[in-house]
């Protein structure tokens, strides 16, 4: 489409560019563009809203459920630019995620019955909070195939911690976090025996249970806490998802429910399928738990312990008055508890309308014990004229509520009808409504579940992507649709596809409350947070081996990686060794990772600086097992290299010289001495460049000045070894050392240039 001339620079003018005359060039390639690509206006606008310069940095940062990848996805907003895949409950090779013996212990906690299961279904994740605000600290999700809960800590990004539910056998219902990181609750899904053994599902309404666990969280050790979390024993009605109540309705929370008819499908005998059966009443359940009484009651012992957790029987939380049951709208998905925390708001899938609960009402009918009746189990029913403060007609098939930074104001995803509604849930009234592509399932808004929302930008959190990207088979990735929502009008800006998993759900937290390490402290196992009992300094790398009466032998390797090298660069066992090589990285500087691969080992370890990364495994074949670094980490990467032998049993070793390719004289050495003075030639104008600029008032390049400070000190030591070499005449060796001399001066240099860049990019001063 062609674009009139005025209509362009009123967009430019509009948008702050600077067009100049009709003439320059920068108006005719914009228009140009503009008319090539077949660009609106509109579009230059929401390009505009989303595009990041180079070097630029988000506003928000998402994390989203990776769905069957098992992993969490975290991409920036407004770019919509994709940051790191996190490995949580499946093994991730870049990360050396499951490859490493420390996160293969993480990994390990996820087993059920001593059974890995190296992948999940991640649903929900949820933030940290404080006093109700996301702290930027721990982010939560749930695996629902198996009922897990993995923590990752947001100083690294790694995940440390999973934990397996004792009672239940699926869990769809978590992670949602009380505002002070108390607990992190996780709901049931499939109803099932707390038991693991054998029940009838003709004993269901007996036999077969529901419930939601409040997972303690300890925020001192960032861990979770089984021992002195519980569970709530429930009926089998199919537990979904839950929210913290907060502020006025703190100390209690919200679960809602399907299939409360409790029905057992079973085509194969005859019988109408679950879909059928449980959508045959008007209404299910929202379960209302008093998480506070509870756990005072744990602290006061008087709650028993079953399977290493506090559960609380439906006895008992009938006696205490624990557990209230509310009808909701039939075949609910969310239930999200509004910013001041007195509102509710539930949908039903099969419905129109958005329920919108009034926490003052509930707590009336709870004090004055204002019940319409009792469920099969005996938990008292608040009937809903005592619960409900109004309802609204939002679409066909809504799911799940968002807040906005305005009060009042709530966005909700309608799935049958491809919108996101936008209404006023104090006066029960549609704002605003806008359709999306296509079946929408989550949405959220900036900060969305904390009791500050900031709005601002909406992410839609789409099935299906049918027609919207370039086909790339039958499998189709799924789409995130960006929408502006700071105005009346909510406004479609981007699709982001994302190919990996269902990405049930996502959180956005300003990206400034993050503050996550460049580097560790030198021989961290960054799974415990705690210094590696095989940290190693560098000179002080060794090979131990030790072996027993039988004869059975364990080695184990005090290893580092530094540019560009790893020491050892031989490593000699015997068939049959235990083997465990540990690798420190002593760099310091930011980005300097290295890795570490081996033929035939299915390994690959990733060792961010400072971090120490263990592999073990039984040396059961003799051969000869190149490794290497897999990271390009310097010029001479492919030169970070070594070799395993594995000797046969009683192996007596040959002596003789190391056949090298190449013999060294003094004529080569001296070429190399050249070679090294020009390259100091090189690094002392860089440094005088550096020096006589303001260099300090950058902390990114007082950072790299100090690597390559450290690297010139290498130089030197290499430089030493040189001498010594040619003092004894022995000029081949001096030729090598002299040659690593080089090695650390090119690193230097490649240093001391990136600095002298940076410096240049950022307008420094001139000082001298
Ligand atoms: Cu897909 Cu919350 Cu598991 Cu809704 S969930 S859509
Ligand atoms: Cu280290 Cu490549």
């Amino acid at each position: 489409m062609k674009l009139p001339k005025q209509k362009l620079t009123a967009v430019a003018v509009g948008l702050g560019l600077a067009l100049g005359s009709a003439s320059s060039a920068w108006s005719a390639s914009l228009e140009e563009v503009m008319k090539e690509r077949g660009l609106t206006q509109k579009d230059i606008l929401a390009a505009a809203k989303t595009y990041t310069p180079t070097g630029g940095r988000d506003e928000y940062l998402m994390f989203s459920s990776g769905g069957q990848s098992g992993q969490v996805i975290v991409y920036g907003v407004p770019s919509m630019r994709i940051l790191k895949y996190i490995g949580v409950f499946t093994p991730e090779p870049w990360q050396g995620y499951g490859f490493d013996d420390e996160s293969k212990a993480v990994l390990d906690q996820g087993k059920v019955h001593g059974k890995d299961i190296i992948w999940g279904d991640t649903h929900h994740p949820a933030f940290s909070e404080t006093d109700g605000e996301y702290d930027g600290k721990f982010l939560f999700i749930n695996d629902k195939a198996n009922p897990r809960i993995a923590m990752i800590d947001l100083h690294d990004f790694e995940t440390k911690q999973i934990v397996v539910n004792p009672f239940f056998k699926s869990s769809h219902g978590g992670a949602f976090v009380t505002p002070n990181t108390e607990y992190v609750m996780e709901a049931a899904q499939y109803a099932a025996p707390f038991e693991d053994e054998f029940v009838p599902l003709e004993q269901f309404n007996d036999k077969y249970r529901g419930g939601v666990t409040y997972w303690r969280f300890d925020k001192k050790e960032g861990r979770i806490d089984p021992e002195n979390s519980f569970t709530f024993e429930l009926p089998p009605y199919s537990q979904d998802l839950s929210d913290a109540g907060k502020e006025v309705s703190y100390g209690w929370g919200f679960t809602n429910s399907f299939c409360s008819e409790r029905y057992v499908g079973g085509i194969e005998r005859g019988r109408p399928p679950f879909e059928a059966g449980c959508s045959q009443k008007d209404t299910d359940f929202l379960h209302i738990t008093n998480w506070k009484k509870a756990e005072e009651l744990v602290k006061a012992g008087k709650v028993k312990k079953s399977k290493g957790q506090y559960l609380i029987t439906m006895e008992q939380a009938i006696a205490e008055e624990l557990v209230f049951l509310v009808p909701e709208p039939k075949s609910p998905h969310g239930v999200d508890v509004n910013p001041k925390g007195n509102r509710i708001i539930v949908s039903g899938k099969l419905d129109s309308h958005a329920w919108v609960y009034s926490w003052e009402k509930i707590q009336d009918a709870i004090k004055n014990k204002k019940f319409e009746g009792k469920d099969p189990y005996g938990l008292p029913i608040i009937a809903l004229k005592d619960a409900l403060h109004t309802q609204v007609q939002v679409g066909l098939g809504p799911l799940h509520t968002q807040y906005d930074a305005k009060e009042c104001v709530a966005y909700t995803s309608i799935y049958v009808d491809s919108m996101v509604t936008k209404w006023d849930y104090c006066e029960g009234k549609v704002l605003d409504q806008i359709n999306i592509h296509y079946n929408v399932g989550h949405l959220v808004t900036m900060e969305g579940d904390s009791k500050s929302p900031d709005g601002k930008y909406l992410i839609a959190l789409n099935k299906l992507a049918i027609d919207r990207f370039n086909p790339v088979g039958p499998l189709h990735p799924q789409n995130h649709q960006l929408i502006d929502i700071s105005g009346d009008k909510m406004q479609l800006l981007y699709d982001m596809p994302l190919p990996l998993g269902e990405p049930h759900y996502v959180v956005g937290i300003k990206a400034d409350k993050l503050k996550p390490a460049v580097r560790y402290k030198s021989g961290t196992n960054t799974r415990t947070n705690k210094r590696s009992e095989w940290a190693t300094r560098a000179g002080r790398e060794k090979v131990e081996r030790n072996c027993d009466d039988q004869g059975n032998c364990q080695v184990h390797v005090y290893g580092t990686v530094i540019r560009s090298h790893i020491t050892p660069e031989i490593i000699e066992v015997e068939e049959g060794d235990k083997v465990s090589i540990h690798l420190t990285n002593l760099e310091r500087a930011q980005d300097e990772t290295h890795g570490f691969a081996m033929y035939t080992h299915n390994v690959n370890l990733s060792m961010e600086p400072g971090k120490v990364s263990s592999y073990s495994f039984t040396a059961d074949k003799a051969g000869v097992y190149p490794y290497y670094c897999t990271e390009f980490c310097s010029a001479l990467h492919l030169e970070m290299q070594g070799y395993l032998l594995v000797k046969p049993k009683g192996y007596k070793m040959e002596t003789g010289a190391m056949a090298e390719g190449q013999q060294y004289t003094q004529a080569d050495y001296d070429k190399q001495v050249k070679t090294n003075l020009d390259t100091q030639a090189v690094i002392d104008s860089v440094v005088k460049f550096i020096t006589s600029h303001n260099y300090k008032d950058f902390a990114p390049v007082v950072a790299l000045v100090e690597d390559a400070t450290e690297q010139l000190g290498f130089a030197a030591d290499m430089k030493k070894k040189a001498d010594e070499a040619v003092a004894k005449g022995d000029y081949h060796n001096a030729t090598l050392w002299a040659g690593q001399w080089w090695q650390y001066q090119v690193k230097a240099a490649d240093i001391g240039l990136r600095a002298k860049t940076y410096l240049e990019e950022n307008g420094a001063k001139k000082v001298q």
